[in-house]
């Protein structure tokens, strides 16, 4: 009796405390630390070994270095905040060492708020001394504008160098709540938008007879997908919260159709029950999904040395069901392997050079927290 007391009170201790071990389902554990605090922070990329960028929704781009030290960049358009959009995503250029471009995704409006739409944008950064976002061109806006302040989506990847989607960006946007746009040739909403760096369109993108809009979309039949990431041999994955729940885990192919909201493995929130994947094979289905829902935001694809027995594993980070989730692979097949609870909502996952997982927890007090191995 007095031995699982024991076990208990551990498990107890580390769950609670991110600054010291949390426990795996699997029976892993990572080591935290926390580096620094935001307010309801929302996304991050490192710009050197040593510095990140990190957005927050009510519209502040901060570089951070690797002891938590703040500085302000300077130059971030306006932002519309509100529901859930503000300041969004942050990715370099693929060349950033040489053309200092940073891509931006944020909520714009042109009626001071009455209608809203997801914008991507770039900059350059030319100096980490004093942080600048310089010569900004806007690459994309989410169309139609719409009311609503929900689904906007708008995480940001660039294709890998050596593939076909060489320098294109993909870009999720959300169905804005409206569920049929998805489906729809003239709306860009529930979509994978797949564009050139500049924010031209790719010839050789697969929708060429249905619009001009169109000609945009890499993939058709989305909800709302707030992580994107390539794995290292150039698939490109992403997932997308379900209604009530059927979160879904996809693997992105050019030309394809996912089917919301005609299909769907998750329940409306009004309990109305709709047909699931199964019922119409023309769509392409989830590899995995979630019942209950785990709410994904932020995703990457492990590759470093401090975890090498993890490379090729998808994380993500869980809002609602509080935890940091790895994916592990069976011959191509996503599973879930292991789920890392501290009990915080967590917004977002990067990797460091080394191979240290950072996460991003969502809500005011947001912390920036660095998993390592346990050394012990
Ligand atoms: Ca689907």
């Amino acid at each position: 009796m007095r031995i699982v007391i024991l076990i208990l009170l551990i498990n107890f201790a580390s769950i609670a405390y991110a600054n010291n071990f949390v426990l795996g389902s699997a029976g892993n554990r990572l080591e935290g630390k926390v580096i620094s605090e935001f307010n309801k922070p929302w996304a991050m990329s490192f710009i050197t070994k040593d510095n990140l960028l990190i957005t927050t929704k009510a519209g502040k781009l901060w570089l951070v270095n690797r002891s938590g030290e703040k500085s302000l960049v300077s130059g971030v358009p306006k932002v519309f905040e509100g529901g859930q959009g503000g300041l969004g995503d942050v990715v370099l250029h693929p060349n950033y060492k040489k053309n200092k471009l940073v891509y931006v995704s944020y909520i714009n409006s042109d009626n001071a708020g009455k209608t809203r739409y997801a914008t991507v944008i770039r900059g350059t950064l030319n100096r980490l001394d004093k942080p600048q976002l310089e010569n900004i061109e806007t690459i994309w806006k989410q169309a139609p504008a719409r009311s609503g302040k929900g689904h906007f989506s708008h995480r940001i990847v660039f294709g890998l160098d050596g593939t076909e989607h060489a320098r294109k960006i993909f870009i999720t946007s959300g169905d804005r709540q409206e569920q049929t746009p998805a489906q729809q040739w003239d709306m860009a909403l529930g979509k994978v938008i797949r564009l050139n760096e500049d924010g031209t369109i790719p010839t050789d993108n697969p929708f060429q007879n249905k619009g001009d809009l169109a000609k945009t979309f890499w993939t058709i039949g989305h909800r709302n997908s707030l992580g994107l990431a390539f794995t290292k041999n150039g698939q490109l994955w992403a997932h997308e919260m379900g209604p009530r729940h059927g979160d879904e885990f996809n693997l992105i192919v050019g030309g394809e159709n996912y089917g919301w909201p005609i299909v769907s493995e998750g329940n409306h929130y009004s309990g109305l029950k709709i047909p699931t994947h199964d019922t119409r094979p023309e769509f392409m289905a989830p590899k995995l999904h979630w019942v209950p829902t785990v709410a994904p935001s932020g995703l990457i694809f492990y590759e470093g040395d401090e975890f090498s027995e993890w490379n090729g594993d998808a994380f993500l980070g869980g809002l609602k069901s509080k935890a940091l989730v790895r994916i592990d692979f069976n011959n191509g097949e996503p599973f879930e392997a292991e789920r890392f609870s501290w009990s915080k909502r967590v917004r977002e996952v990067e990797i460091d050079d080394d191979g240290a997982i950072w996460v991003l927890e969502d809500g005011s007090s947001g912390r920036l927290i660095k998993f390592t191995k346990p050394t012990e």
